[in-house]
């Protein structure tokens, strides 16, 4: 190897792709070495493209996150949701199609599969969740997971234990082009401050609510004011479909949402690195999923 290529810096756009609760967005926190996507146990967690970067001395890998495909949109929330992640596609220099090892391919992933093929990118395999998927023929489900496409190579990690994953950096690197840093060194996301507080909020209700369908949370910043270096107050609001669903976020004399706000408060503190006021609000507003101004008004157009 001459010296100029053993120099040569890769940089390029690389999409998370697959259906729902594969684990996207915790592949992504991992590869940045920061959570910059929120993550639930729940399906349609990712409403909205999140990027997030991966710098090395090699190259700089930006990553962006995408909702998971759904079987067949059935609200305008759901057809912001494919639109979104279809557009994701379009800029990918690489595309990662993330199944999950715990469970046999299904129709969703097919689906998922599908969209990708007439794109003619290069697709590399990411078989997840490899520390519990606790069965003697990986091999063999690695296998049927091939059938799905045409892939430039694979790779089985576990994002939350962090197995394989420099594997699948160089992996990505190998299917970069040449090209200069495309954000200054440093970048770790795009994201809005507002933004990030609101998903951070949606996360912490997301996981409260566990016997329920979470699909109708939605989460809008209504003040965020810098009081000093040292305080920011922030008022927010908490919009729910369902008269069921506010009483399960208020809870029992308000303690639910006295515990989501404190949890919220100090992931936010952590982020904007002052002290927190959080106000928190719930409010009830039917089908807004279906509502073009609702979606509109909480930031999916
Ligand atoms: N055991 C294990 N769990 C994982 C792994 N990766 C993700 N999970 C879990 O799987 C669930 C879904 O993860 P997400 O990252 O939200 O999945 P996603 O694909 O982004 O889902 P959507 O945003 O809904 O499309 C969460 O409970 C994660 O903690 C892994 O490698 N091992
Ligand atoms: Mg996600």
């Amino acid at each position: 190897m001459d010296e100029e290529t053993s120099n040569t810096f890769k940089s390029g756009f690389v999409t998370m792709w697959g259906r729902p609760n594969v684990g996207k967005s915790t592949l992504l926190n991992t590869l940045v070495g920061e959570k910059v996507a929120i993550v639930s146990p729940r399906p349609q967690t990712t409403r909205n493209r999140v990027m997030g970067i991966c710098e090395m001395e090699e190259g700089q890998i930006v990553f962006l996150d995408t909702p998971g495909i759904l079987k067949k949109p059935k609200q305008k929330l759901d057809e912001y949701l494919v639109k979104s992640a279809r557009t994701c596609l379009r800029d990918a220099d690489v595309v990662l199609f993330v199944v999950d090892a715990t469970s046999q391919p299904h129709g969703d992933d097919r689906r998922a599969a599908k969209l990708l093929r007439p794109l003619n990118k290069n697709i590399l395999l990411v078989i997840n969740k490899i520390d519990i998927a606790d069965i003697p023929n990986l091999e063999e489900r690695i296998d049927q997971f091939k059938q799905l496409g045409d892939f430039a190579g694979g790779v089985a990690v576990s994002a939350t234990a962090r197995i394989n994953i420099k594997m699948l950096v160089d992996k990505i690197l190998d299917l970069l082009p040449e090209n200069p840093a495309y954000y200054p060194a440093g970048t770790v996301t795009d994201q809005q401050e507002k933004l990030s507080i609101s998903e951070i909020i949606r996360e912490q209700t997301l996981l409260v609510i566990r016997q329920e369908v979470p699909h109708g949370v939605a989460v809008v910043i209504d003040e965020l004011t810098p009081r000093s270096n040292k305080l920011t107050y922030i008022s927010a609001t908490i919009f729910v479909e369902k008269p069921t669903h506010k009483q399960i976020i208020v809870g029992k004399k308000g303690e639910m949402l006295k515990e989501i706000g404190k949890v919220s408060r100090e992931n936010i503190q952590k982020l904007l690195d002052t002290k927190v006021y959080l106000d928190l609000w719930v409010k009830l507003v039917k089908n807004w999923r279906k509502d073009e101004n609702a979606l509109r008004r909480f930031g999916y157009k």
